[in-house]
């Protein structure tokens, strides 16, 4: 769609049964709010959507832990959410919650509507039942030990120490985490949204007409639409939730994922009784911002939905991140190994812009990323103060020393002079450019250049030398350089809002729209700026120190196990390494192997040709997320057969003491068959 009236931008609705964190945060809302910012700074029409999603079983298991209601939790939860996102800045046009008046009824009349015409299939099946408690256990609420790798602690969908997922007959010795009984099986119906009849309706939305859509995105949808859609019950046997609009289905809630979507209508709603210009209007242009566990809802589930419900847009484009790793580690609410936003904004009040630079910088958009403190210092220390904050305050301070604060006039213009004020409009282009199709670190990037083409002009033209000889020359200069801070007001105000407001009241300056950026005669000569203060502040050692030592507390109350490397292997010579060919490649195809556990047949762009390789990491890696990620291959191994299938080459993994494998890939993307060494 190349014309649209508005934008109407949705962020995952996070689980209200725990803070917000750092993945959260780079993953989906600070993107999302940047990408608002910088369609209302274009005086485009936009809301952004959020709000807390407050059902789901493991609201009830935390409330029944806690011996306190499911309101109480979300209660507890949507509130620290709420408030920490407004303080944080993410500029949600609503932040609304399930458990509402609002969502219940629009998502009760949503699937009635669907019910009414006849879109659900009916089904019994067998279920586990807790005789003691006279309820049917969701998977959640059943544990027992996985039938793959044996772990005692296995829920019934999912064991979380080999991964893989499960269904709770599979469970071997199943018990109710309710009484500790062993659960008996017991007939009950559900309704069920048969995904098959949508399967060429979804090929040719997604996989004919959205061809621009992400990789990562495109390729999770793909492999799910290629591996056929199964049938999905909507409905849970579960008293915490948003009850079953019908007669015949008493005591059972509408399905999490089947209700939480409808949330994004829901909040629309509660932010305007226009709300329907949003979602039916089909100069509408929907977004959904969310992170990568969450494409297959997003992508095929809730548009199915949408398109059986007939009255309603589609999403326009999904632009789902990876995920962000902290240092090193997997973040995790249940093991609190995270940074939380209330918490840092109380540890560095003032610095919110700080947080949302290094999470953009460094966002998880191609691959998962990993945010360290030290990270954290360097970019605040090496960028924001040293090149933003450093030539914001040497232009501000040698107006004032040199001018009292009164914007000089541009006097005749050298060559360099005109370079530098050519480039800021070819930095516009650029930005958008990266904007316009959500590279947000890149875009991030093309802003700072901005601040770095100001620095140098600055350094190249030494004002502090030349005043001593030629005062109209520097009075040149110091225009140039302020046109340059005002450019940047406008520039970075989508990533750093807080910071440009500051940055406007030294330069006693209005907000300007988009379209006012690259004009270089933003200030008029005459004009008077005022006293700066410095913009970003160093952080200091101690202050990462603290952090780091927080989160080994952390790591240590968990009780890891201490591994132990392997010792390492005998000395080769050079030569020895020399024949050693790797190169960087991009897998294109994943897909598992039939009848193995551990086998993967992927297909992998090497930059020197496409080729197969049989790789034994399934445990650890869905094929579907793996398309489009980058790998190290050694390209010159012997050819080997695996399963009937020829393997040409390998891909290297880090084997942890326990057996687990993680891939080894590039740190940031390179080009495909650039060689490792
Ligand atoms: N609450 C899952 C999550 O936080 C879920 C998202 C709902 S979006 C409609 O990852
Ligand atoms: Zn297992």
């Amino acid at each position: 769609m190349a014309e649209y009236k508005r934008t109407l931008i949705t962020t995952a609705l996070p689980y209200a049964n725990g803070p917000i964190h750092i993945g959260h945060l780079a993953g989906v809302y600070v993107p999302a709010d940047i990408y608002a910012r910088y369609l209302r700074l274009k005086g485009e029409e936009v809301v952004l959507i959020g709000g807390s999603d407050e059902h789901g079983v493991p609201i009830t298991l935390k409330a029944k832990n806690e011996g306190v209601t499911p309101q109480d939790i979300v209660d507890k939860y949507h509130g620290i959410i709420k408030e920490s996102f407004k303080k944080f800045g993410i500029s949600f046009d609503v932040y609304s919650r399930t458990s509402s008046k609002i969502h219940h009824d629009t998502a009760s009349e949503f699937f009635k509507k669907l019910y009414d015409t006849g879109k659900f299939i009916e089904k019994t099946s067998e279920q586990y039942y807790d005789e003691e408690n006279k309820q049917f256990l969701a998977d959640r609420y059943i544990t027992g030990t996985c039938p793959k790798c044996g772990f005692d602690g296995a829920y019934g969908d999912q064991c979380e120490s080999c991964g893989s997922s499960l269904s709770p007959t599979e469970l071997i010795n199943p018990k109710s985490m309710i009484s500790g009984n062993v659960p008996v099986l017991k007939e009950t119906k559900h309704w069920y949204l048969p995904l098959a009849q949508y399967e060429d309706w979804l090929r040719e939305w997604i996989l004919e007409g959205h061809k621009e859509w992400k990789v990562n995105v495109y390729g999770q949808c793909k492999s799910w639409i290629d591996s056929g859609l199964q049938s999905r019950a909507v409905t849970r046997d579960l008293n915490w939730g948003v009850p079953v609009p019908i007669d015949e289905a008493k005591g059972k809630v509408l399905y999490v994922w089947f209700d939480a979507p409808i949330g994004y209508i829901s909040a629309t709603k509660e932010l305007t009784p226009e709300w329907e210009k949003y979602w039916k209007d089909p100069e509408t242009r929907m977004l959904h911002f969310i992170g990568k566990d969450n494409i297959v809802f997003h992508c095929i589930i809730f548009p199915s939905m949408l398109k059986a419900e007939g009255s309603f847009i589609l999403p326009e484009n999904v632009p789902a991140n990876e995920f962000l790793n902290l240092e090193g580690d997997k973040i995790s609410t249940s093991r609190n190994w995270a940074v939380w936003l209330h918490e840092y904004l109380e540890e560095f009040p003032g610095k919110e812009d700080v947080l949302k630079y290094v999470l953009t910088a460094n966002a998880p958009e191609t691959k998962d990323n990993d945010f360290t403190w030290s990270d954290f210092q360097a970019r605040n220390n090496n960028e924001l103060v040293a090149v933003l904050g450093n030539y914001v305050n040497r232009t501000l301070v040698l107006t004032q020393k040199y001018f009292g604060g009164v914007v000089p006039a541009l006097g005749e213009l050298t060559d360099s002079d005109k370079e530098v004020l050519a480039k800021i409009s070819d930095i516009k282009e650029e930005v958008e450019k990266s904007l316009d199709n959500f590279r947000f670190r890149e875009s991030l990037k093309y802003a700072m250049d901005l601040a770095r083409l100001g620095n140098k002009y600055l350094a190249d033209e030494e004002p502090w030398k030349v005043i001593k000889s030629d005062e109209e020359r520097v009075k040149t200069v110091m225009n140039i350089c302020l046109q340059i801070t005002a450019n940047l007001t406008i520039i970075l105000e989508p990533f750093l809002p807080f910071s440009m407001e500051k940055l406007r009241s030294f330069l006693n300056f209005e907000k300007k729209g988009w379209d006012a950026l690259g004009n270089t005669s933003l200030i008029a000569a005459g004009h008077k700026v005022n006293k700066p203060e410095l913009l970003f502040e160093k952080i200091e050692d101690k202050v990462i120190e603290a952090q780091i030592q927080k989160l080994f507390d952390t790591k240590n109350a968990n009780d890891l196990v201490e591994t132990k490397a392997s010792p390492a292997k005998e000395n080769i010579n050079f030569d020895d390494f020399g024949k050693i060919d790797i190169r960087v490649g991009t897998i294109i195809e994943a897909e598992k192997v039939a009848k193995t556990k551990k086998l993967l047949k992927l297909k992998i762009d090497t930059g020197i040709d496409q080729r197969t390789v049989v790789s034994g990491i399934a445990e650890y890696y869905q094929p579907e997320v793996l398309i489009g990620r980058q790998v190290s291959i050694l390209v010159n191994l012997e050819p080997k057969k695996l399963r009937g299938i020829e393997s040409q080459g390998m891909i290297l993994c880090a084997e942890n003491a326990d057996g687990s494998l993680s891939i080894v890939a590039p740190d940031q993307k390179a080009d495909n068959g650039s060689e490792v060494k």
